[in-house]
């Protein structure tokens, strides 16, 4: 008889991580589901991406008589609604809104938590077909009543109460933290389930991968363009030169590091100093899974868990991925400055 392995879903692990916290009321368990219920929604629309011009081009009405969506605010529009409608949340701030969404409510108690959320990173990718992703970030609330507001999304990474992404690839998976090791979960599409697939995720010991979007070397800080010399140099003790594997999409790119081993670079450049990566929604997400995966993610000067946000779009120069590698960009950052 073959013998099958019992299969763990997202619902059944999180329940049990939950009854580790003896005071734990399940409003992280309702919250993780609610995101993971959207992002199923989300995958479908991605996988039909494709039909869309069979069926009516964005803007205009599709068969059905309904107006197509952009997939971003599609996105958008899921996960708020389906925070707002879990009731865990009382506060987000996303990505594509220019302030804080506030939640109110006459009837019930608000929930405890507020969400930074990225619906849908690297959507310029979707038409060629490349993966995308959903990046969420999750707080305790600061503000005792009322609606969450800006100073609940303004903490600084160390106090996130949990992190993930969903990446929509070959198969899309789950991937997050509640700061107990990092786990991922690959949907079977057949039954809409998340199921556990890769536990306890950490970046393995060897690792010879960069990527960076090197067309834009000529901006980067000395200490970038060094540190790319240092990669491609040939050392075969050091598995140099290392390969540049780089599509263009965090999630992906990001996912691929932990899965093989390598380090993700987005410097400041000359005309943007502070990158292109949004502190709250991109690189706190990343950051925190990177260093509960063993890894390390910095601006180059500071750890990005540390960073005190200002602002809720603000930008960060962004170096995530195993240790030792991350160690070393900030060894050339810091002995190759720029001339001021
Ligand atoms: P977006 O939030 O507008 O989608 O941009 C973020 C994306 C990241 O997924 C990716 O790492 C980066 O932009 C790629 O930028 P570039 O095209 O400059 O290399
Ligand atoms: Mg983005």
């Amino acid at each position: 008889m073959v013998q099958r392995k019992k299969i763990t879903t997202l619902t059944e692990f999180i329940i049990k991580r939950q009854s580790e916290y003896p005071h734990a009321k399940g409003a992280m368990t309702r919250l993780l589901n609610d995101i993971a219920t959207a992002a199923k929604i989300v995958n479908r629309e991605i996988n039909a991406a494709g039909l869309v011009d069979i069926l009516g081009t964005v803007g205009k009405e599709n068969v059905q008589g309904e107006t197509q969506k952009k997939l971003d605010v599609f996105a958008n529009e899921m996960f708020i609604g389906a925070l707002k409608g879990g009731g865990e949340c009382c506060a987000i701030a996303s990505e594509e809104n220019e302030k804080v969404i506030s939640f109110s409510s006459d009837f019930a108690e608000l929930g405890k938590y507020v969400v930074a959320i990225d619906p849908l990173d690297g959507s310029s990718n979707i038409e060629a077909n490349v993966s995308i992703g959903t990046i969420f970030s999750i707080y305790r609330r600061l503000s005792e009543t009322g609606g969450g507001t800006q100073e609940d999304l303004l903490q600084p990474g160390i106090h996130l109460a949990a992190a993930g992404y969903v990446i929509y690839g070959s198969s899309t998976m789950l991937v997050y933290t509640t700061g107990k090791g990092v786990n991922g979960f690959t949907l079977d599409p057949s039954v809409g389930i998340f199921c556990l697939s890769h536990p306890d995720m950490m970046f393995p010991e060897t690792a010879n991968i960069y990527s960076v979007n090197e067309g834009n070397y000529i901006h980067f800080p000395q200490g970038v363009k060094k540190y790319i010399k240092f990669c491609q140099e040939h050392d075969r003790e050091t598995l140099r030169p290392y390969t540049s594997r780089y599509i263009g999409s965090l999630v992906a790119d990001f996912h691929r590091n932990l899965i093989k081993g390598g380090i993700f670079l987005y410097p400041g450049t000359t005309k943007n100093p502070n990158g292109k990566l949004r502190l709250l929604y991109e690189c706190n997400p990343i950051a925190y899974i990177a260093e509960q995966a063993g890894g390390k993610a910095t601006n180059g000067e500071q750890r990005i868990l540390e960073v005190l946000p200002r602002t809720l779009h603000q930008r960060a120069p962004f170096y995530a991925g195993p240790r030792w590698m991350v160690d070393k960009v900030e060894w050339y950052l810091r002995e190759f400055p720029d001339k001021t």
